[in-house]
């Protein structure tokens, strides 16, 4: 079979442009004479694709062959951005693909700008799994990602004077070269109808007939690994309709309602929920998870069949994460897929189940968890609420072994909350049934035990576990900072760092060198002047790369405090007025990007961007600031747009309340890139203090200790004077809308205040001076930023990867050795 070995695609300049042309005239059906930079990006991606399909087939076969232990990580979201310049980066070849479309007349730079983002996520967690997934490839594991394939991605954020409109994100209608479909990978999936109970020789039986069926379809995505043959994939579930099913309707004469049934199967892999926090108990969300998380399970299931005649060893070869709770209803479907359709004793089922799963939770608040009500799952999932209860009845059988009778623990331990509308507690449910359960940052693992899950660490300490989330450097990093890369590998001596982020440690020897120093600021001002030619072009600012770049990019909520900003700006702008020419000459000119949606029904976020867009045209043009102050909303902040301000940007703010946000990705993106950061003690951004030391970034506010009492105290607080001032001057029309923006003002008074607006504004002020300060000492800072980078080790995503891998999943990385 030699000859078969010469078939796979290869990589020279001349072979990579035949495969771009082919793929122009039989693909796409352009002429290979003829094309405009659109269909030379899909020829290309296509040209990608094939090469990334051989390593896929033959690490699939690998993967059979050894009979690995596989990790499915089953997330409802996966915000994967673009993919073109990530395989070929991966894939080693990107010299090759610019030489040959430069050759062909392209630029690849165009070229790739072409792709539409895939937004199959809000934010934090989804793409988190994204960074997993490039991970979990480059360190050669066995693992699948499972998701659903959106229609719509997470809308586009449009301005329209200041106000944020949402647009549908309709990413498919250009086709997407990236996916295979398989038409022959499909699955049933039932929803409503009843359950009958039988007795079959002495065993209770279920059957449960269904309402209505519909059909999950496979689509594939392979992601490289970086510099190995290893190609995972992304499989992600889209609703059709289920032709058995319909027949019926069909034969019955009812045409019209039987196609309406089947518009109807569609919608449910439609549209990504745009909410990250809260949960709004919508059908059509649980018919999602329950979708996808159904065609997964069904779909393990199958591929371990091929291999085994018994579930004996299902847990030695599969390992499930959750990524938060949406996926639990995954626990109750297994034991039915078991014990109904397998027939495995109910005892034997959840033996396998909990040695299956494990549950990563990314909130810090137990009312964002997840819950539905007995309704709904009754109405939805008869057979599953069932089960629900047994599990249930069982775990508080054998917790009362340990408490007793103590019905107030019992009812807290509950997976049911009881109450005027009962529902079931998904974080419960997951933790009940997983062998491990971890937070995403040191504090926010200590909050898990100490508080959202305090109930449940006193029975199971054995179960919680931390594990850090870290980010892909190889996104992050080396690909969208290239000037820096090549430095890095350049003053390094390797490029191993790019699998092996604790080698840039290496640079600490060399940060006060004026050489790097110098070579360090230069590709910083080019990556500024990157990013000042991008804000002009969307909102006509002109910004000078001599101001410092202020940023502050991520979803909006009044947790994170992006209203903290937008007051110390008009604090700034207002000092700035007033000063005598003299004293504006010693001002550090700053300018300060804002940027991130706000979910569509959360009308104070959508107050929040008003406040900036308001601030930001009366700043910009006032001839008394000039460009010591520039104020910019970039708007549709999203995975390429952050590709583009975060190897830019001087400080970046991550500044939610103390103890509020569970990790935090972006501020090691940005600490990855040389950026300080200006942070509270929040998430990780403590591990990255500890990691890059306290004289590289400027840390402000309360302590998560003290939360609590400054809560309770709040109303009795006293902010300064300068916090009154700048609330009154919003409240008193100095922005315009005064009406529009008094519920927003309210959100700050003294009872109100439940973010700590008020009492962390005079520490923020300091700290915002001190980054004044450093910033006019060039040296001081270029240190400060080299320091960032050198000590960002930890934070890369591999780290992470390991961890998980090592205690939660119990997998190994293996490879072909050929
Ligand atoms: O773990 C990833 C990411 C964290 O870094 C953020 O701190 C956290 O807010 C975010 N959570 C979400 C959705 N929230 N929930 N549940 O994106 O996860």
């Amino acid at each position: 079979l030699m000859w078969l070995m010469d078939q796979y695609l290869k990589n020279d300049v001349l072979s990579i442009q035949k495969s771009i042309v082919d793929h122009v005239e039989y693909t796409i059906a352009r002429s290979r004479f003829k094309f405009d930079d659109f269909e030379a990006y899909k020829a290309t991606a296509n040209s990608v694709r094939d090469r990334l399909i051989e390593s896929w087939n033959d690490n699939q076969q690998f993967h059979r062959d050894m009979d690995s232990k596989r990790v499915y990580y089953l997330s409802m979201e996966f915000l994967m951005g673009r993919s073109l310049l990530n395989s070929i980066f991966n894939l080693g070849i990107k010299e090759q693909y610019a030489q040959a479309l430069s050759e062909l007349g392209y630029n690849l730079e165009v070229v790739v700008e072409q792709e539409r983002d895939a937004a199959l996520g809000n934010g934090g967690l989804g793409r988190l799994a994204a960074c997993f997934l490039d991970s979990l490839a480059t360190m050669n594991y066995s693992a699948w990602g499972y998701g659903i394939r959106y229609q719509y991605g997470l809308f586009r954020q449009t301005l329209q004077d200041g106000f944020q409109h949402e647009q549908p994100d309709y990413w498919l209608n250009v086709g997407n070269p990236w996916e295979i479909e398989r038409v022959h990978v499909t699955y049933p999936i039932s929803f409503y109808g009843k359950v009958e109970e039988k007795w079959v020789e002495g065993t209770k039986t279920f059957t449960w007939t269904p309402d209505e069926m519909v059909e999950a379809v496979a689509y594939d995505n392979p992601i490289p690994g970086y510099n190995t043959g290893n190609t995972i994939n992304l499989r992600l579930w889209a609703a059709k309709p289920s032709g058995e099913f319909d027949l019926q309707s069909f034969n019955t004469g009812d045409y019209v309602n039987a196609i309406l049934s089947k518009q109807r199967a569609e919608t449910i892999s439609n549209v990504l929920y745009p909410d990250d926090r809260t949960y709004q108990g919508k059908e059509l969300r649980l018919k999602q998870q329950y979708f996808f998380v159904s065609a997964s399970l069904q779909d393990i299931m199958r591929r371990f069949k091929d291999h085994h005649s018994t579930f004996d060893n299902f847990a030695d070869k599969v390992a499930v994460q959750l990524n938060d709770t949406h996926p639990t209803i995954g626990v109750p479907e297994l034991m039915r897929l078991l014990v109904d359709v397998e027939g495995l004793q109910w005892a034997k089922a959840w033996d396998i189940t909990t040695k299956v799963f494990s549950i990563t939770i990314h909130s810090v608040v137990a009312e964002t968890l997840e819950k539905w009500s007995v309704e709904l799952l009754q109405t939805l999932l008869p057979r599953h609420l069932q089960i629900i209860f047994k599990i249930n009845a069982m775990f508080l059988e054998e917790v009362k072994n340990k408490i007793g009778n103590d019905y107030d623990h019992l009812a807290r331990l509950s997976i049911i909350e009881e109450g005027e509308k009962k529902s079931v507690k998904m974080g419960s449910l997951a933790l009940v049934a997983s062998h491990t359960v971890n937070g995403v940052s040191k504090l926010h693992s200590e909050l898990l035990k100490e508080r959202v899950f305090k109930d449940f660490y006193d029975i199971f300490p054995h179960k919680f576990q931390n594990k850090t989330n870290g980010v892909t450097q190889r996104r992050w990093l080396a690909f969208c900072n290239p000037g820096l890369r090549d430095m890095l590998t350049k003053w390094l001596g390797t490029e191993a760092w790019i699998t092996n982020l604790d080698l840039l440690t290496g640079l600490r020897q060399y940060a006060s060198d004026p050489i790097l120093q110098k070579e360090w600021n230069l590709v910083r001002r080019h990556n500024k002047a990157r990013l000042a030619t991008y804000i002009e072009a969307i909102s006509g600012v002109k910004v000078s790369i001599d101001a410092m770049f202020d940023v502050q990019v991520k979803r909006i909520h009044q947790y994170k405090r992006q209203l903290l900003n937008v007051l110390s700006i008009i604090h700034r702008a207002d000092c700035i007025k007033n000063m005598s020419p003299a004293e504006k000459t010693k001002v550090v000119p700053r300018v300060c990007i804002i940027g991130g949606k706000a979910a569509p029904g959360y009308e104070i976020a959508k107050k929040i961007i008003k406040l900036v867009t308001t601030v930001g045209e009366k700043i910009n043009n006032d001839k008394d600031i000039g460009n010591l102050l520039k104020v910019v909303f970039v708007p549709d902040y999203n995975v390429s747009l952050a590709e583009l301000i975060i190897p830019a940007s001087d400080l970046s703010q991550h500044i939610s309340t103390a103890g509020n946000e569970a990790s935090g990705t972006s501020n090691m993106k940005f600490t990855m890139n040389g950026c300080l950061l200006l942070a509270t003690l929040s998430g990780s951004n403590i591990e990255i203090q500890k990691e890059i030391g306290d004289e590289n970034i400027f840390v402000f506010g309360a302590k998560p200790e003290e939360v609590d009492r400054l809560r309770a105290e709040r109303r009795q607080f006293q902010p300064p004077q300068e916090f009154h001032r700048i609330i009154g001057m919003i409240r008193n029309g100095k922005f315009g809308d005064t009406e529009y923006f008094q519920e927003l003002c309210q959100t700050v008074d003294g009872g109100n205040d439940f973010y700590l607006l008020g009492n962390d504004f005079s520490s923020y002020l300091e700290a915002q001076a001190a980054v004044d300060e450093a910033y006019v000492d060039r040296e001081r800072w270029t240190r400060m930023s080299i320091m960032s980078t050198a000590g960002s080790g930890n934070f890369s995503i591999d780290r992470t990867t390991c961890e998980y891998a090592e205690n939660i999943w119990g997998i190994k990385p293996c490879q072909p050795t050929s």
